[in-house]
């Protein structure tokens, strides 16, 4: 694409440095062909067509037929009462038994009474069922199902369709939609989707049930159900309210983002989550920014693990409940959707870790980071102006803060409109932030997706352009939906519009010739609006007002503080697509600036859904500056890996309020470890920046942050495995250690790391547990952490320490810390080795993966280093996989636990220098320059 008719008339706007700029990004160079628009990104309901013309049907008999017990029973009775009045406790009772629903007083609870389902409600009936062939063999199967009765919503589809799909071994997928109509389905570009697995070869049984319709999804190898209709609450499928119940395996269940609460659910507190993104500070019971409806149960042994994933963007209620059940312990969940189409996907694990890397395979891998990004950020709203900033960036540098990236807020642009400079009160930005290059250091600004839409016409082309090409999101009569925001009346990018990607494209382009960023943090993409709707207001359809929203929606209506969700995008409503507006934006983003810088890009947004970390960074929004909310910070980051976003951390020190001495040192200390390291806050708030602290605190700040640089090749590894096997960065103990289900205040990076932070304000112990069958050495004294394991522990917490323990086995890269990544990854890489001493012989093993650190692809077209490590016994051995990427020197190792003085240690058959610590028995051989590129073996 070229750029053309580019003559705008420069005010406030600085786009006159743009045309002398340009060479830098070669906006005119780029193919925009090679990428893809969310638009085609969109698969038509075709996915199982051509194997059912082979099928043949299955005859009724082979059915479990059950509904002769059913007039035997009190309908009213069930033990496990659905709810049949969801949009409001207490229902009249009229209205309650308007919908052929039971109403029950609630044991104990004065005065409340349940509107349920009757154990016959009337529902669906299967008409017919066949297998899908492919040869011969079976890869799913194809039923029709019809009701004749009316659920208590308006237009049920009295036919529907179920095909259920065996994707792979371990991946079965259903679909339940109308087979009449085309629906909305989600306009996701899932991956792995190649051919269906024949049944016989998954872990799979599927069994229906014919009247009243059930599914039940069994895991053949120990006949667990893994999703289970039967008995649930029951199907309803209307056009605006579509309703599915299963049988949980037991009430440990995690996911179902994004909240906040505690890493286990509350099934016993029958806990509701209401999807529909939002922007919203994190509390409780409240819809935040991002929507993923995917969850992990444990199952009754609390080890093996199953995961269900509804694929549906649309605004959606969970209600999770007990069940009573004789035997153990179980629950339910009732999906309440308000749009598209029933789509699961079920994960046979049978481990945690395999339940996320099945999900994280399918919907997308966590993108690889460009090394810089493993730094630490540095940001807040409203320095103020060019010298306030300076200074901030000064005193940071002055106090030796290993520091790789200073960010810009709102606040550099005029009047808050995007691709816009303040030139007077950041005058200069553009030298700083070139000096920031000139250090080795990054630049990272905001941008927002909202357009200001009152300045006067051709004086703001980022509106004019935009208008012309008609790429706003539309209001219900096709006129450019206009909501407030920060720089008042705005409109909205559609980033599902054809024309979107080459109108983003020229603006990045050209303002990167303004300022030279490094990367975009997308904010704002729920999207937010300051007022309900438009500016005026929004229509009186059922898309604005569904017979059913969701009771718990914050603002307590579907355009509170958004968009209609009657405006219109190119490609569907805002109905269906506001749960994706966010999503949509990151793709569009992250690729322009794949392709305008050719490195790779980061990119850091707010509003995310299922696929959002194949190409962005998250945070968790605007957090308090508050211990609490430190706490919470840690479930967040750990969900955020289960749904396949690694690189994600929480405002350090906290965004809202101003944050104590006390709490910014152990959120500091915390934060190291966080995947994602950013300190922001808002613009009321006190400076909270390393370098404002007294010495004493910054000794502190400083010494959590050489430990993170020192970790940077061990963390960058830990990505690099993410991208390539799914598996989380961070996970919660309970992926490795059975018993560990409800911790939630320490977490693991990979299984080598154990970080027990002190959550608890004034607390100078942690109460940790430390789990049993594996030893545990302290990461800053080198030395055995001597308790039994599998209980907890009260562990010295001094303030400037935080507790993170390397488990025994692991075999650490590190390097020498350094001021910035670009520094340190001038130093000789270093190895930490942690004998497992459990084990007999005693082993550890590694891995370090190394490249640029920026370029594109380099794990696609192998331009990486990766070398595995092993300890057996008294020998360290290294095994080059691949070596594409030079020079990596090894200039340390060091290992803990051996038991004596050893009398030489050699490298490849040379005597080597080294030292032993009688009292810590820490062997160290620290004079080396290896070529790793070269196997050796250390021997003592
Ligand atoms: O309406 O750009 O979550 O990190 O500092 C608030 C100002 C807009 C919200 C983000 C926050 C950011 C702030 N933004």
């Amino acid at each position: 694409m070229a750029v053309r008719n580019f003559r705008w008339i420069l005010r406030e706007v600085a786009f006159v440095a743009v045309l002398l700029h340009l060479s830098q990004y070669t906006v005119n160079s780029v193919q925009a062909s090679v990428i893809k628009t969310p638009q085609e990104y969109y698969r038509k309901n075709t996915a199982y067509s051509g194997t059912q013309e082979q099928s043949q049907s299955v005859p009724f008999n082979k059915l479990h037929l059950q509904a002769d017990i059913r007039q035997t029973l009190d309908q009213c009775s069930g033990r496990n009462r659905f709810d049949c009045y969801p949009e409001k406790t207490n229902p009249p009772v009229q209205d309650c038994k308007a919908r052929g629903c039971c109403l029950t007083r609630i044991h104990g609870d004065k005065g409340t009474q349940s509107c349920h389902y009757p154990l016959d409600y009337d529902g669906y009936r299967v008409v017919s069922l066949s297998p899908l062939k492919q040869v011969n063999a079976t890869v799913g199967w194809n039923v029709t199902m019809t009701r004749t009765s009316s659920s208590p919503y308006p237009k049920d589809i009295k036919t529907l369709q179920l095909l259920v799909l065996y994707e792979t071994t371990y991946r079965l997928r259903f679909k339940i939609f109308d087979p009449a109509v085309q629906r909305y389905e989600v306009p996701v570009d899932l991956h792995d989707q190649d051919s269906p697995t024949p049944e016989e070869l998954t872990d799979f049984h599927v069994i229906f049930e014919k009247d009243p319709f059930s599914i039940s999804i069994v895991r053949k190898s120990d006949a667990q159900p893994l999703f289970d209709s039967k008995g649930m609450a029951p199907l309803i499928f209307a056009d605006q309210y579509i309703q599915i119940g299963s049988r949980l395996a037991s009430p440990l269940l995690y996911g179902l983002g994004e909240h906040r609460s505690r890493l286990a659910l509350d099934v016993k507190g029958r806990q509701k989550l209401v999807f529909w993104n939002r922007d919203q500070p994190p509390e409780e019971n409240l819809n935040l920014y991002g929507t993923h409806p995917f969850y992990l149960n444990l199952e009754a042994d609390n080890r093996t693990a199953h995961g269900v994933f509804l694929l549906n963007s649309n605004a959606m209620q969970v209600e999770l409940q007990p069940l009573n059940n004789q035997g153990p312990e179980t629950g339910s969940i009732t999906y309440r959707v308000l749009g598209g189409i029933l789509d699961f996907f079920v994960f046979s694990g049978p481990s945690s870790e395999d339940v996320v890397r099945q999900y994280v395979s399918l919907i997308g891998q966590s993108f690889m980071p460009p090394f810089w990004s493993l730094g630490f950020h540095l940001c807040k709203h409203g320095y103020g102006n060019s010298s306030e900033f300076w200074k901030v960036i000064q005193r940071n540098r002055e106090a030796k803060m290993p520091y790789d990236v200073q960010w810009n807020d709102l606040d550099y642009s005029a009047g808050n409109k995007i691709w816009t400079w303040d030139n007077e009160t950041y005058r200069g930005l553009p030298e700083i932030i070139k000096d920031l290059h000139d250090h080795g250091q990054h630049n990272v600004i905001i941008v927002d997706p909202g357009i200001s839409s009152s300045q006067p016409k051709g004086t703001y082309p980022p509106f004019d352009e935009g208008l012309e090409l008609g790429l706003f999101v539309k209001d219900a009569s096709g006129k450019p939906f206009i909501g407030k925001v920060w720089p008042g009346d705005t409109a909205f990018v559609d980033f599902f519009h054809h024309k979107t990607f080459d109108y983003w494209l020229k603006f990045i382009g050209l303002f990167h010739g303004v300022l030279p960023f490094d990367g975009l943090w997308i904010d704002m993409n729920e999207p937010s609006n300051f007022i309900n709707g438009s500016v005026n207001g929004c229509t009186n359809s059922s898309l604005d007002h569904p017979p059913f929203v969701p009771p718990g929606i914050d603002g307590g209506t579907m355009y509170s503080r958004t968009v209609c969700p009657s405006a219109q995008h190119q490609q569907s409503s805002h109905y269906n697509l506001h749960n994706l507006y966010g999503w949509s934006e990151t793709i569009i983003t992250s690729q322009i600036l794949r392709v305008l810088s050719r490195k790779r890009p980061f990119v850091l947004t707010r509003s995310t859904a299922f696929g959002s970390g194949t190409y962005a960074a998250h945070w968790t929004g605007d957090n308090l500056s508050s211990f609490p909310d430190l706490a919470f910070s840690i479930s967040s980051i750990l969900n955020s890996n289960i749904f396949g976003m690694s690189m994600v951390g929480a405002d350090i020190c906290g965004f809202r309020g101003n944050a104590k001495r006390e709490l910014c040192i152990r959120w500091m200390q915390l934060g190291a470890f966080y995947p994602f390291m950013r300190n922001h806050a808002e613009g009321y708030s006190a400076p909270q920046d390393p370098g404002w602290f007294d010495s004493e605190a910054q000794d502190i700040m400083r010494a959590a942050l050489h430990t993170r640089y020192s970790l940077l090749p061990y963390i960058y590894t830990r990505y690099y495995i993410s991208h390539t096997t799914a598996s989380p960065a961070i996970r919660p103990l309970f992926f490795d250690f059975p018993g560990t289900e409800l911790i939630d205040a320490q977490f693991l990076w990979g299984s080598e790391l154990l970080v027990s932070p002190v959550v608890q304000e004034g607390a100078r112990t942690v109460k940790a547990y430390i789990p049993k069958g594996a030893c545990f050495f302290d990461l800053d004294t080198l030395t055995l952490l001597g308790v039994p394991g599998g209980d907890w522990y009260t562990l010295d917490a001094p303030l400037e320490k935080i507790n993170v323990h390397v488990k025994g086995g692991s075999i650490l890269p590190m390097l020498p810390p350094a001021v910035t990544t670009t520094l340190a990854r001038q130093g000789k890489m270093e190895l930490l080795v942690a004998p497992d001493l459990i084990s007999m012989p005693v082993t550890a093993s590694g891995q370090l993966f190394w490249d640029d650190g920026e370029s594109i692809d380099t794990v696609r077209q192998m331009q990486f280093t990766l070398i595995n490590f092993t300890l057996n016994e008294t020998t360290l051995t290294s095994d080059v996989q691949a070596k594409s990427y030079s020079p990596v020197t090894l200039g340390k190792v060091t290992v803990m636990a051996v038991e004596s003085a050893p009398p030489k240690v050699m490298l490849n058959g040379q005597k080597v220098n080294f030292t032993y610590d009688t009292k810590s028995r820490v062997l160290m051989v620290s004079e080396l320059t290896w070529n790793l590129l070269v196997p050796f073996e250390l021997t003592w």
